[in-house]
């Protein structure tokens, strides 16, 4: 059975005639294959739909959008048309995560709209839709698409299927479910090559990557046989020609050993500034970590922000995240 908020959200979307679509600071393929299928269902409807993110997709995931629908806010000559319009926000809960669109939410909230899958959210059918069932916010489009009638193509369903795949993890995480594969088995009937599609997703690093994972290897940490954390510096990023994006899925890799609970990454964004990400195995949640730090995510996986320099940020989490792994 579907959820009836899938419906009251399709409701109060399309009473919307314009409307700005975004996601969070750097897309990835769920945030933008959601943007697509909704811009795509809205259009049809008739509505004035754009899709306007804060910063543009890394380059290795252009492929979800080989036209080029999503503009950059950034490089926006004339930011007039994003006015008086409805704020659909996919795959993120988190205003600050949307950077200077956020002057474009109203301040009584009545233009904004939440769509998301992850955990712990506060939702309240009006403006903050939470289904945290969902493997990925596009399998939620899938189904707003579904209800309101719109015929799937193949461009769509491309994008569907690699946001899909993306979050979960080729069909392996958590919130994978027999209705995630069915979903997917009708994308592919539009004619997504699951190989070629898996490829571009998991197999498209560059070869300095490589290096990277050479020299946080050999500086891997790990306590008490469960926690293993890494830690990244702007420095070596930068020596390598490397950009935050090519960090992303690193800290998968730490779980990978049968006896790891929690895997961390701890990225230096920058001087007083670190990102931390944390990835988990099966009942081990580790949100309550990451909320102390006023971080969010799934309980497999979740991160922060700490406003402190990279080894103070390692000081601070680790005992946290350790606590944490006690009372899992
Ligand atoms: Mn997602």
């Amino acid at each position: 059975m579907r959820d009836p908020a899938l419906s009251v959200l399709l409701e109060r979307v399309l009473e919307e005639d314009k409307l700005l679509l975004t996601t969070h600071r750097t897309p990835d393929p769920d945030g933008l294959g959601a943007e697509l299928a909704m811009q795509a269902m809205l259009q049809w409807r008739g509505k004035d739909a754009i899709i306007v993110n804060p910063e543009p997709a890394p380059e290795r995931i252009r492929f979800v959008d080989p036209e080029r629908r999503a503009l950059d806010m950034r490089n926006m000559k004339d930011r007039s048309l994003l006015d008086g319009r409805a704020i659909v926000i996919l795959d993120n809960s988190d205003l600050r995560r949307i950077d200077d669109l956020q002057s474009y939410v109203l301040e009584d909230k009545s233009n904004l709209i939440i769509i998301d899958h992850h955990d712990g959210m506060q939702a309240d059918q009006k403006s903050i839709f939470a289904f945290p069932n969902c493997g990925s916010s596009c399998e939620i489009v899938y189904e707003l698409l579904e209800i309101a009638g719109f015929t799937m193509n193949p461009a769509i369903a491309a994008a569907l299927y690699a946001g899909i795949v993306a979050d979960t993890g080729n069909f392996r995480y958590r919130k994978t479910t027999a209705r995630t594969h069915e979903i997917a088995a009708k994308l592919l009937r539009f004619g997504v090559n699951p190989a070629d599609m898996a490829e571009k997703i998991f197999e498209n690093t560059p070869l300095a990557r490589l290096l990277l994972k050479k020299k946080l290897y050999s500086n891997l940490i790990i306590e008490q046989g469960r926690l293993a954390y890494f830690k990244v510096r702007k420095e070596d990023l930068e020596a390598l020609g490397l950009s935050m994006e090519d960090t992303e899925g690193l800290v998968n890799e730490l779980i990978e050993s049968e006896s790891i609970l929690t895997g961390i990454l701890f990225t230096e964004r920058q001087p007083q500034l670190t990102k931390v990400s944390v990835r988990s195995r099966g009942d081990t949640n580790m949100l309550a970590a990451v909320q102390k730090f006023g971080g969010g995510g799934h309980k497999n996986a979740c991160g922060a922000t700490l406003y402190m320099d990279i080894d103070a940020a390692v000081k601070e989490f680790v005992p946290e995240a350790l606590r944490c792994l006690d009372e899992c």
